[in-house]
């Protein structure tokens, strides 16, 4: 699916042999200042992945429009149904920014921001999940398999199972499953862990997230041991439980980053940075989660120390507006646009900025001309369920140049073994070996990003979802051509 304007089609489509379901749908529904309203792509990762799958099998894509109070018909996009579910704005506020991103996310992350619990923040999350459920039961045919994506969701396995025992139904989870002891601070640990038990796959990034779960399921829902360390029983029903680790489209961005177009890019990016001897890049969702800070203060202590210098050195942090509804992230925007002045107003010099900092979302070509000219990247987060910019740094990188400082704390970590492995916590660690990757011989540098390359291109997104998928058991469509 690619960028631009969608129309609405036909609604009287067949029900559906895959369905996918997540919170949001893979194109936005925008008011425009005139008051209209249009449908725009957003094309992700998780939509280029399955989109092959769903227009084999008839699929159905069930989600939220991305607009509160709207009431909009199902649509037919390119083949593709979609099924808008709908949210008021006080379900937005409370199941969306409550629950999912003031409740779920901070206590999946280790706590790193207190999680809030609200008992009608709960309530909104019940409501929502079951709708979803309704909508799903609505859309999908007999015997088909539903994939349910994230922690929106985690109560509508279950849900959807009372409503149609007959489907097959699989849950991914793209955060991480926190410890035992943080996950039984919530007040509702019990009905979640039944939520998701109602799938007949549960999966994970990690092999931590599904002995966390596994261990929950037993002490919580009576789970029992299943036949084999990847299953368990929940009242005679076998629920099988497995990491599936995401990735990204690898072959398409090592494409992109070889093009012409990307290339020129870099090096003009690279010129307007004043043409530094190294260019360290962040590239995040701005989230508390990522370890913006963590970074800045690595960066400003090597300044300090003066074993950089930001004569020829530079620091690049591209942050994605994120979630500015939340309280936790309008707090962490202004501690690091404040942290990012600091450093600027103690060691820029006029027209050259020590680091240099967008809140902004760029084009895709753009990132990629970004990844290719960073001789390193940083990616600090404290918690990750993956961390696909990790990957697709890696992927930008056919010259085999560049260096990967890699937090141990994010899920990628686990495969991208040859990176510069880092504890976010320890300041001291960070600064040294970033102050390690800026000052590696190119030949052992060209060593580690083959290895991590041959990792992430051989180990690619639709790799991914055909493992989960294959794992669930769906059929094979009827003359389908696997290449
Ligand atoms: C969640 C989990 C897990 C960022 N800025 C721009 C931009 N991006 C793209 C990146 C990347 C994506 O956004 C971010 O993905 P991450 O994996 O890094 O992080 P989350 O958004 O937190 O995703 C995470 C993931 O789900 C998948 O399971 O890996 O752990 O937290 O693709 O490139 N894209 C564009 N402009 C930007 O400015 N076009």
């Amino acid at each position: 699916m690619r960028g631009g304007p969608v129309t609405a089609g036909s609604t009287d489509s067949p029900k559906a042999e895959f369905v996918v379901v997540a919170n949001r749908l893979p194109v936005d529904l925008e008011k425009l200042p005139d008051g209209s309203e249009r449908w725009k792509r957003s094309p992700g990762g998780l939509v280029t992945a399955l989109e092959p799958m769903l227009r084999s099998r008839e699929g159905a894509w069930v989600g939220w429009p991305g607009l509160a109070d709207a009431d909009v018909q199902p649509l037919v996009e390119d083949g593709l149904q979609l099924h808008p579910v709908r949210l008021s704005a006080q379900e937005v506020e409370e199941y969306y920014e409550g629950f999912s991103n003031g409740t779920l996310w901070p206590l999946y992350h280790d706590v790193v921001a207190p999680p809030a619990f609200h008992r009608h923040w709960w309530q909104a999350y019940v409501r929502v999940n079951q709708r979803f459920a309704e909508a799903t039961a609505e859309v999908a045919a007999e015997g088909a398999t539903i994939w349910i994506q994230d922690y929106q969701l985690q109560l509508l396995p279950a849900a959807l199972r009372a409503l149609r025992p007959d489907l097959r139904i699989g849950f991914f989870l793209h955060i991480p499953f926190p410890p035992t002891e943080l996950f039984m601070q919530l007040p509702w640990r019990r009905e979640i862990v039944q939520g998701l038990l109602g799938a007949d796959l549960v999966g994970f990034h990690t092999p931590g997230g599904v002995r966390n779960f596994r261990w929950l399921a037993t002490r919580l829902a009576g789970a029992g041991a299943g036949s084999n360390r990847n299953e368990i029983t929940v009242d005679g029903r076998p629920v099988r439980i497995g990491a599936f680790p995401i990735s990204i489209d690898s072959a398409a961005l090592d494409q992109l980053s070889r093009s012409d177009a990307v290339r020129k890019r870099a090096a003009e990016v690279r010129a307007d940075l004043g043409n530094p001897d190294k260019i360290v890049l962040g590239v995040d969702r701005l989230d508390y989660t990522k370890g913006i800070d963590v970074r800045l203060l690595a960066f400003h202590e090597l300044l300090e120390e003066g074993r950089v210098s930001a004569d020829d050195t530079v620091m690049v942090q591209l942050a994605t507006p994120s979630r500015e509804r939340v309280e936790h992230y309008q707090k962490m925007r202004n501690d690091i646009e404040q942290s990012v002045g600091r450093i600027n107003g103690e060691f820029a010099r006029v027209g050259h900025p020590a680091v240099h900092y967008l809140h902004q979302s760029l084009p895709r070509d753009e990132l990629a001309a970004f990844f290719l000219a960073a001789d390193v990247m940083l990616v600090t987060p404290l918690r990750d369920g993956m961390n696909l910019v990790a990957k697709e740094y890696v992927a930008c990188r056919h010259d085999l140049g560049g260096a990967l400082v890699l937090s141990e704390f994010a899920g990628a970590a686990g495969e991208l073994t040859q990176a510069f492995l880092v504890n976010p916590h320890d300041t001291d660690g960070v600064k040294n070996t970033l102050y390690e990757a800026l000052t590696i011989s190119p030949e052992e540098g060209r060593k580690r990003m083959r290895a991590l390359r041959r990792q992430v291109m051989t180990n690619d997104v639709d790799r991914w979802a055909r493992s989960f998928l294959g794992a669930l058991g769906m059929p094979e469509p009827v003359g389908a051509d696997r290449d």
